[in-house]
Parts: structure tokens; sequence; C-alpha cells
């Protein structure tokens, strides 16, 4: 280690503690210098659905990162692959986990054509290294690599992205979660899962492969860069504490996440921890806005297939176009048997909602998501984009995706018999 590595954070507290108090929000971690937190040791990892934890080598007690912004090809789903920006070759980028008070070195490589930085969104640090292009330094040139050197002095959820035209480089996928862990030697304290999920949304036309960053409607809504119906379920055991991050650098979009099946605390944000959550409301819904990360807890009581969702029904929607006529209820007659002596196979869409999209057959656009979604164990959902699965069973495989849920005998909505109909009472008009 240089001497110039050596003396960064005591000289740097040492010219802070000339000047009065209150202490700065990192003087405890660097007074205190803990040694590199050790996954499973000191905290359970988080698990990313569909995404990857950065690697880090650890030097002379600091844990070194790499980040390289630069063009990639992501898959969002299967059959739909975009050209976009990324970092290690991922939207959004690995996600970055450390322990509270660990120190790191992060190099950011620019391998993007236009300049860049990386700004630590929520982390508590010194400012010279808070990534604000022309305000706390130059944007990084393209080829050219930065270092940024920090202590991470509170454990939460946080999130990185470009602070340097984040309307194109945020908006072409440069970003991605970072989570702080409490160092905490007992398991049983600890949450038995622990999720984290990144939601984003796009504007990219049927049949292309670019973002368009300079749209404001979005078409393609994702979590961890990947709409349901390729969204990896969650799956967890009965009886565990579940913990779900969830971190929102949408354009535009603040994302309503509901829940199904469950009723919970939201614990935390990227301000830090509620801190008594006895008091908290509980929620169904937690309202993620742009530019924020919320953590949720809940104690997984109920087996089955629990779906959770933006409530924004256009977001649960996959490369929907905005501009069709509402054809909701329309008489079209015979219109369509006309239309089809000129065009053979011709359908009017949309007369009964978007349903009417799943009759078989219709070809879809080259690299183009079908705006159906998932297609469930029972049918179509006419449902997906933001969008996923909790799967909670009594038993699993460590965890490996037990499949669709074997609901008990008896316990799943069904056709109405006469025998039942007779008995509540209930007539039905027609008979
Ligand atoms: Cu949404």
């Amino acid at each position: 280690m240089d001497i110039k590595s050596k003396l960064f954070f005591p000289l740097l507290l040492l010219g802070f503690l000339f000047s009065d108090p209150p202490p700065l929000p990192w003087e405890n971690a660097v007074k205190e210098h803990l040694p590199p937190g050790v996954p499973v040791q000191d905290y359970t990892p988080t698990v990313v659905p569909n995404g990857s934890t950065a690697k880090y080598q650890i030097v002379d007690g600091v844990k070194v990162f790499h980040l390289t912004a630069e063009e990639i090809e992501w898959e969002v789903a299967k059959g739909f692959t975009i050209k976009t920006w990324g970092f290690n070759g991922s939207v959004p980028g690995p996600m970055i986990e450390v322990a509270e008070g660990d120190r790191v070195r992060i190099y950011v490589t620019n391998k993007l054509p236009a300049p860049t930085t990386v700004h630590w969104h929520g982390v508590l640090i010194v400012c010279g290294m808070d990534g604000v292009a022309g305000v706390t330094q130059p944007a990084i040139p393209p080829g050219e690599t930065y270092l940024y050197e920090f202590i991470f002095p509170d454990s939460g959820t946080f999130m990185y992205h470009p602070h340097f035209d984040g309307m194109t480089q945020e908006g072409m996928g440069l970003m991605g979660m970072i989570v702080v862990h409490k160092r905490e030697p007992d398991p049983a304290k600890r949450p038995d899962r622990d999720f984290a999920i990144m939601l984003h949304e796009w504007n990219i036309d049927v049949g292309t492969a670019r973002p368009n960053t300079l749209r404001m409607d979005f078409n393609v809504l994702t979590m961890n860069g990947r709409v349901m119906p390729d969204t990896e379920p969650l799956v967890a055991e009965l009886g565990d504490k579940i913990w779900v991050r969830y971190g929102n650098l949408s354009a535009m979009d603040h994302h309503p996440i509901h829940l199904h099946g469950y009723s919970f605390k939201i614990i935390g944000s990227d301000g830090g921890w509620a801190k008594d959550p006895s008091v908290l409301l509980p929620e169904t819904t937690v309202l993620v806005p742009v530019g924020s990360a919320k953590v949720i807890e809940f104690l997984a009581n109920n087996p089955g297939d629990w779906i959770f969702h933006c409530h924004m029904t256009h977001h649960t929607m996959n490369q929907m176009g905005h501009q069709f006529p509402n054809m909701v209820g329309m008489d079209v007659g015979d219109f369509d048997k006309r239309v089809r002596k000129l065009i053979p196979g011709y359908m009017t869409m949309g007369v009964t909602g978007m349903k009417d999209m799943t009759k078989t057959g219709m070809p879809i656009p080259k690299n183009s998501i079908p705006m159906l979604g998932y297609d469930g164990p029972f049918g179509q959902t006419v449902f997906g984009g933001m969008a996923n699965i909790l799967r909670v069973r009594e038993k699993t495989d460590h965890y490996k995706d037990p499949g669709p849920y074997a609901f008990p005998r008896g316990s799943m909505a069904s056709p109405a018999t006469i025998g039942d109909l007779q008995r509540d009472g209930i007539l039905l008009q027609n008979q």
C-alpha cells in the first residue's frame, strides 16, 4: 500500500477534527477502523434475482472494486435483446455488497463514448468522493479510469449511478444497488432471506434494440433488468424473516409495489433504518419514489405463489403501444369478415380488452416481447413487466425454484355448482 493511501483517512480526519463539532457522519467509522467484513460470518449475503454481486479483492484491509461503464447487449426477456449501456456487462450493474465500516477503493473505467462519473447515492461520504461532474470532480473522459476511496459508515440500502447527463446515462441503464450490512454475528438476528431488486423503465420501440431516452412514456418496465415472465422468483420457507430491498432509478415514474398474501413493515430507506418497527403502519404496497430505496420486512407465514408487482397497471404490460384507438365495447358487426376478404386472417383487436391479443398465431415482430406477459399454470395472465412471484413453501431444496405451487385440494376458487348456488340462495338472471 503506498503512503498516500495509508494516510488518506487519518489525514482527512485530522483536518476535520480541527473544526468544531457536530461529529462527521463517517468519523466513528474511521476511528473504529474495523477489519473488512466477512460474508456469512458477519452477515447473510443478499440475493439478487436475475443479477449478480460485484467481485472484490482485499488489499491491505481495503476492499477493491472495479466498475466499467460500457456499451452492452442485454437480454430483457427471451427473444428480446437490447443494445444499451451498463456496468460490468449488466443492467443493473453488479450489486456492491459490503459491511458497515468497510473501507473501499472503487475504480471506475469509462468505456462509453461520452464522459461519465459515479455517484454513491445515499452513502454519507466525504464531499470530494460524491461523483458529481462539474461540482466535485471533472467528468471522467472516455477511455480513462478514476479512483474513488471512502468508508461505508452505516448499514443500509443505497444505489450507484452516473452524475453526468443522467437522462441519457441512467436512462440507458447505468445503475446498481449497494447493500451495506450491519455486522451481526448471531444469524438468528439477521433476516433469513434478503433480496435486492432495482426498478427501471425504458422506451424501446417494438422491433428495435435501442432504448430511446428522449421519450417520457415507457413500455418496458423491469425488475433487475428483466420483465415478467423472465423475472426469477423469490423463494422462501415458512418461518423465514424476509427483507426485500427495492431501489428505483427510473426516469419519471414512482412505482407502488404491491405484495399479495402478506402485510409488511417498511423498515428502512436509503436514508437509514426505522428506530422502532413496532410503531410502523402495516402495509401491503410500498411506494418506491424515483431516486430512493425502500426495505420491507415480513414473516413468511402463508404458503403459496404470491405475485408482487407495480400496481400501475400500465407497468405490468410488455411493450404496450399507447397510440391505439379505444376499442373496448365497440360493436364491430361483420367488419372483420368483410376485411378478411381483402386481408386474410384480419382481426380487430382490443374490443374486450388486451386479452384479444392472446389469440394464437399472431406473429410478433422480431426482437420484441409479447404484451401478454406471463402464461401461468392456469393460463394467460395478461400480466407482465414490473412483476414477479414470491414462492413460499414449507421446505425447499436450498431455496431452488420449486416451480408452481401445488394447491391443496379444495383451496382454490372453482366454478360454482348448482348445489352451491341453491344452498346460498344465489339466483342467476338468465336461469
Ligand atoms: Cu410502476
